[in-house]
């Protein structure tokens, strides 16, 4: 039997506010606001403890180092890391922010994952093209996941595609099928998830009943810079704005549809408040939760659509609220923050990288100890706060080797 195994991503010690990702309306709204890693951090075990116990499994992928000094080389801020702190902060103060991004905490964009029925499961980590404080995450994803997910009888590891991608966050498997939403062109941001990117992922895995959605231009001119942030997926049940593809018709009969109108929830009001960013996840008694944002609860038209929600005759039961306002203001809510992997057998993962309620506590110990809770952008031209961070990241790494 294949079960949902969600691995959530650690929020790194360097999670700070940049305004580097266009057509992310919290990104730009926040940019230089002060950021807490040691409370986003927090927030983040937090709901993996919730996770663990409500489905009895929870994986964790650790964060990737910063700052990223080849990053800094790469646009020629040469080798000496206290000068090229210093001239990538006067001249490219973006790449500098780019070299300190946490943004791999968002494990729903590390890659796109899917089983065949012979049950294997295919892995193709995410180009994340379009950005280059995304972009730097590619190699250390598709070490991370070889690591991870290492049994190779049961894993195969495919490269990433050439073409602009960004994963789980862009594709749902519903039922039988496996659809892949792309980006509409003429939209006035950039298109994150090219439509040949998704052709070559579900080609390369081998999906049976792919189908391919556009998104619409009016849900990404409102925000909507990924599919996950106005549609929600579980098992055979889809629920969606009605704003989120050109052409929703070509949604299978077969799938169980909630849609959400827009008299309902505004689509501003759906990227404002994340409902659809929300995890639905199955209990241990075969019901659904829907893990929502808090953000959900103070809003009057978001509680209206959950009680449209639950009036539909689903198996989701109940729903259970959670505080991660430092990762939603970057535009990471619930399901941002982690990524669904299929499995047969949880011993058939690495073990390091599953959790354990201990582990968690564990954890928040490190991170009560070692996480700063104030950053500034102005911070990161600073050659001790690199090398204090480069010192944790060299103990997080013990923690998972
Ligand atoms: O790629 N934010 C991320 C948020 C990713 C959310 N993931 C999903 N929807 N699955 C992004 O836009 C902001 C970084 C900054 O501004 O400092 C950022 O990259």
């Amino acid at each position: 039997m294949t079960f949902i195994c969600n691995f959530d991503g650690l929020v790194g010690p360097t999670h700070n506010y940049a305004g580097l990702s266009c057509g992310n309306i919290a990104s730009a709204k926040n940019k230089h606001s002060i950021s807490n890693p040691k409370e986003a951090a927090l927030q983040g075990l937090e709901q993996m403890s919730l996770v663990l116990n409500i489905t009895g499994f929870c994986g964790i992928i650790p964060p990737q180092k910063r700052p990223n000094f080849d990053l800094l080389y790469q646009y020629g801020f040469g080798i000496d890391e206290r000068k090229a702190l210093e001239k990538a902060s006067q001249q490219r103060p973006d790449i500098l922010a780019a070299a300190w991004s946490a943004s791999s905490m968002w494990t729903a964009n590390a890659a796109t994952i899917t089983i065949n029925q012979h049950k294997i499961v295919h892995i193709t980590p995410a180009s994340l093209k379009t950005m280059p404080h995304r972009n730097q995450e590619l190699a250390e994803t598709t070490e991370n996941l070889k690591h991870i997910f290492d049994n190779q009888k049961l894993f195969k590891h495919h490269p990433a595609s050439e073409l602009a991608d960004e994963g789980a966050a862009n594709h749902m498997h519903i039922g039988e099928f496996d659809i892949f939403v792309y980006s509409a062109s003429s939209t006035h941001f950039p298109a994150r998830q090219s439509k040949l990117a998704s052709l070559s992922v579900a080609h390369r895995h081998g999906c049976k009943k792919p189908i391919f959605l556009e998104q619409s231009a009016a849900a990404i001119n409102a925000g909507a810079f990924h599919n996950d942030v106005v549609a929600v997926s579980h098992e055979n049940l889809l629920i969606y704005h009605q704003l989120a593809y050109s052409d929703d018709t070509l949604i299978p009969n077969s799938i169980t549809k909630i849609k959400i109108p827009q008299s309902i929830l505004s689509i501003d009001e759906a990227i404002e408040t994340y409902l659809f960013n929300s995890r639905i996840l199955t209990n241990k008694q075969d019901e659904y939760i829907l893990l929502a944002p808090l953000q959900t609860l103070h809003n009057k038209n978001s509680k209206n659509a959950i009680d449209f929600i639950l009036s539909q005759n689903t198996k989701i039961q109940s729903i259970e609220y959670i505080d991660l306002q430092q990762s939603m203001a970057n535009g990471g809510g619930p399901a941002c923050l982690r990524i669904r992997v299929p499995l047969t057998d949880p011993m058939a993962v690495n073990q390091n990288y599953m959790l354990t309620l201990e582990k968690i506590e564990m954890l928040k110990d490190f991170i009560k100890h070692h996480y700063r809770d104030r950053i500034h952008v102005s911070d990161l031209s600073d050659i001790d706060f690199a090398r204090e961070t480069l010192t944790t990241f060299e103990k997080i790494q013990l923690i998972f080797n």
